[in-house]
This record gives structure tokens, C-alpha cells and sequence, in this order.
């Protein structure tokens, strides 16, 4: 399965490559011909010699131009094709399934809501190896959310959504950050994105889930945590238990 950053990483090294290349070979056919033709005392008369004023036909009738420009003509082209390909690749996505996930950025957080109506804030966790879809839009004002280890980033417009995907191919923390100015708060609109083992994620939702019923609010999340319904029976432990309650939701 091809990430962003693989597509992207190949682009950056083909162009990297044929640029090197094709630099390689003008320079050098500069230097050759720089050293052949050089000012030397009792030169042979050469007819393709050129003299200072004249523009040179290239030799051989303009059959050196013709190369040139033509070899050049193929590699562009080819790599307007191939560069083409690949980035629509980026536009449609990996056909295999994975998991949809809701963003929304407000001044200055962002809220992420899975498809069992779990939400969460400023912590976006997913699992590894899969494709997640994200669909992105805003509260209030212009965002763009992006992660750039990732290679992924979308616009987020009120009114708007703009969907499209990333693979994470590693476990760990990455960051999220909103790219687009939006006010005071801006350079603090991160959130934290979490990729994790399948089965990792499964609890991390699950836990979610028990801890739910907040709406998402970070500040809330803590208070509410300890009206669960299935906390009601034993309400002594909970009052032991209640301080590292607070903590649940993020400890994960
Ligand atoms: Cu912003």
C-alpha cells in the first residue's frame, strides 16, 4: 500500500535524479567543448568553429539542436505524465477500505468524530497501516489542517468539506497543526495524532466511548467522566477513583 509520503518521496527523488543528470551532462559537454575548442596557437582550420559575432547552427544543420531539444521534449513530457499519474493516485486514494474520521477546527482546536460517534479533542488517534479518510471542515473562520510527516493536508471552510486521506505506516506520535493563519491563537492550533496497533485503537475507542455522552469538550470531558451509568453502583470506589478518572482521557 502506497502512503503520500512514498508517492511523495519518489517524486522528490526521480526529479532529484534526472535533474542531477541532465546537469551532469550539460556541464560536462559545456567543459568538453570549452577544452576542445580553447585557444591554442596553430589550430586547424575547423569549419564548425564559431567565430565571435556569429550564432552557431549547432553543426551538422541543426541536426545537434534537433537532438537536444527533442530529448528534452521527451523528458519533460514524460515527466508531466508520470508526475500526473501519481498525483492523481493522491487525489482518488488507496482503493482498499479503512476508517472515516469527521474533523472540524474551530478557533483554536480541533475536534475529530469517528464513525461510532466517538469524538475527541486535540487527539486524534488511528490505526496503523490503515487508510483514513478525513473529512474537513471548519466552526468558524479558515483552517487547514495538516500533518506534515505525513504529507496530508486540507482546507478547513465553513460551509465546505474537503475530503481526502493519509496512511500512517509507523506507530508513534505525530503532530497536527492548523497551516492556514486564523487568528491570535494559530500557532498553538496543534493537536496530537496518535497511530497505533489495530487492536491498540480498538480500546483507545472503546474507552472513548465509556468516557462519552461529553460532546467532545476537553474541559467537560473531566466532570462528566464520573456520571457514567455504569459507575453508579459503586459509588464509594468512585470517589477514590475519581482523581484518576480525570486523568482517563488522556492517559491513553
Ligand atoms: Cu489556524
Amino acid at each position: 500500500m502506497q502512503t503520500r509520503v512514498d508517492v511523495f518521496d519518489e517524486i522528490f527523488l526521480v526529479f532529484l535524479g534526472l535533474g542531477t543528470l541532465v546537469g551532469i551532462v550539460v556541464i560536462s559537454y559545456t567543459l568538453y567543448n570549452a577544452y576542445k575548442y580553447r585557444d591554442v596557437d596553430g589550430r586547424e582550420k575547423d569549419e564548425d568553429l564559431p567565430t565571435l559575432g556569429e550564432l552557431p547552427t549547432g553543426g551538422g544543420g541543426g541536426r545537434k539542436l534537433f537532438v537536444s531539444f527533442g530529448l528534452s521534449a521527451i523528458v519533460v513530457i514524460s515527466l508531466i505524465v508520470w508526475t500526473y499519474g501519481m498525483l492523481l493516485y493522491v487525489e482518488d486514494g488507496p482503493s482498499e477500505d479503512g476508517i472515516e474520521v469527521d474533523v472540524e477546527g474551530y478557533t483554536f482546536a480541533w475536534d475529530f468524530e469517528y464513525e461510532n460517534g466517538v469524538t475527541s479533542t486535540g487527539e486524534m488517534a488511528v490505526p496503523v497501516d490503515t487508510t483514513v479518510w478525513i473529512d474537513v471542515t471548519s466552526r468558524d473562520v479558515w483552517h487547514t489542517f495538516g500533518s506534515q510527516e505525513l504529507r496530508v493536508k486540507a482546507d478547513a471552510i465553513p460551509g465546505e468539506t474537503d475530503r481526502t486521506w493519509f496512511i500512517a505506516d509507523e506507530t508513534g506520535e505525530y503532530r497536527i497543526e492548523c497551516f492556514e493563519l486564523c487568528g491570535p491563537g494559530h500557532s498553538g492550533m496543534n493537536a496530537d495524532l496518535i497511530v497505533m496497533e489495530e487492536d491498540e485503537f480498538q480500546n483507545w475507542l472503546d474507552e472513548q466511548q465509556q468516557g462519552g455522552g461529553d460532546g467532545g469538550s476537553g474541559e467537560g470531558a473531566s466532570g462528566d467522566g464520573q456520571q457514567n451509568e455504569t459507575d453508579a453502583g459503586n459509588e464509594s470506589t468512585d470517589a477514590q477513583n475519581s482523581t484518576n478518572e480525570t486523568n482517563g482521557g488522556g492517559e491513553s
